[in-house]
């Protein structure tokens, strides 16, 4: 039952299984693992896909046949293990030239590099077949907020962002771009902080259309977000293109924990409303194991990341057929004319209607919602004794 399938579509960055635990306080603790071994084993224990950056795969220096020759091996390796490439994206954020940002940094020959290393980025992402093709601002941002014009950072984003999809659409790659929030680290504070941020920005886009995002749990959490929330705000914006996943403790920093691993009302809550709103995207694991893990640690990471998600998935099947529970809810949606009436839309008689209207105004208030027995048996549920 909870055995991962293609049609889950579960993907993982190469950077995320790669990760060798190394921190701000210490060395790594895992050797290297090459791009095409990850693919294999993606796809042995079931994953639909992976994603990488251009460098997770490309070194930054590598010549055009080294580049080459790394695509076709990789290409062949997705071949014959049935893998996917979910996204693709550009690491902007590693290389010293990108110290002060990419699209946003002070010196205009940095932000032209950053387009030109987004270009070679996209073409690799169309050449491995990556339907999205993600951004990330790592370095976009300050830690000093009057060495840059903010409204100006804004701008020159907007300019980048318009400049590389015309870059897609004139090549006529069949990519679409996602944008991915997240408040602060490496900057002291990162622009665009949030998914509601981005969403903001894609509506003065030259392509709106183009554009969604992908919010990420920790991303989210670390802005005391509630992911659940955002998410249905991109749901209802038709804009949640891909979403990451992981774990994370609130108020820390980006902890990029096992999927299910904190806050299991809140990773409930979130699978709940993909599973409900019938998320079609792929489900991206962004997240590394413990640094005290080897190898087999790992993997025992990438498959609870997947157990997980598919637990809460039954999970949220069982809330769903809880007679109790669905009784609750039912009692609470209470239907009225005159709403009916403010959803088909404006007209004069309805707001002269509605002025004219008395609403039983004490027993609205008086009435008990039941909330605390809906959360204890979703508590139940979760804990595996309903
Ligand atoms: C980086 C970051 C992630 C982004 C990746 C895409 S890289 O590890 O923490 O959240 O999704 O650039
Ligand atoms: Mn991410």
């Amino acid at each position: 039952m909870y055995e991962p399938r293609k049609e889950d579509k579960f993907s993982f960055g190469l950077w995320t299984v790669a990760n060798r635990g190394r921190d701000p306080f210490g060395e790594a603790t895992r050797p290297t693992m090459s791009p095409t071994h990850i693919v294999k084993k993606l796809a042995e224990i079931g994953a639909w896909g992976v994603n990488l950056h251009d460098n997770d795969l490309i070194p930054i220096d590598a010549s055009a046949s080294e580049r080459d020759r790394i695509i076709s091996d990789f290409k062949k390796a997705l071949a014959d293990n049935g893998l996917a490439v979910g996204m693709a994206t550009t690491n902007l954020f590693y290389d010293p030239v990108f110290k002060d940002g990419a699209f946003t940094a002070n010196d205009g020959r940095v932000r032209s590099y950053a387009i030109q290393k987004v270009m070679n980025a996209i073409d690799v992402g169309a050449e491995l077949g990556a339907p999205i093709f993600v951004f990330w601002g790592g370095r976009e941002g300050t830690e000093v907020d009057f060495s840059k014009d903010h409204a100006e950072s804004v701008k020159r984003t907007r300019e980048a962002i318009n400049f590389l999809c015309n870059y897609v659409k004139d090549q006529g790659y069949n990519i679409k771009f996602s944008l991915e929030a997240k408040p602060n680290e490496p900057r002291g504070d990162i622009y665009f902080s949030t998914s509601g941020a981005m969403l903001g920005f894609i509506a003065t886009l030259q392509y709106p259309e183009m554009v969604g995002v992908n919010p990420e749990v920790a991303h989210e959490l670390m802005a005391n977000l509630n992911v659940a929330h955002v998410v249905g705000q991109c749901l209802d914006a038709d804009k949640l293109f891909i979403i990451h996943l992981n774990g994370q403790k609130y108020a820390r920093y980006d902890q990029d924990l096992r999927f299910g691993s904190e806050d299991l009302n809140g990773a409930f809550s979130l699978v709940h409303m993909l599973e409900t709103h019938n998320f079609q995207g792929s489900l991206e694991f962004d997240a590394h194991a413990y640094r005290t893990e080897d190898e087999e640690g790992v993997w025992d990471f990438a498959r609870g990341c997947m157990r997980n998600y598919l637990i809460l998935r039954e999970k949220s099947r069982q809330f769903q057929q809880d007679a109790e529970a669905q009784d609750i809810l039912k009692s609470n949606d209470i239907k009225c004319d005159s709403w009916n009436a403010v959803a088909s839309g404006y007209s004069r008689d309805t707001a002269e209607k509605i002025k004219n209207s008395d609403y039983p105004k004490q027993e609205m208030s008086e009435r008990g919602l039941r909330y605390e027995r809906l959360d204890q048996i979703v508590g139940e549920i979760l804990m595996g004794v309903r």
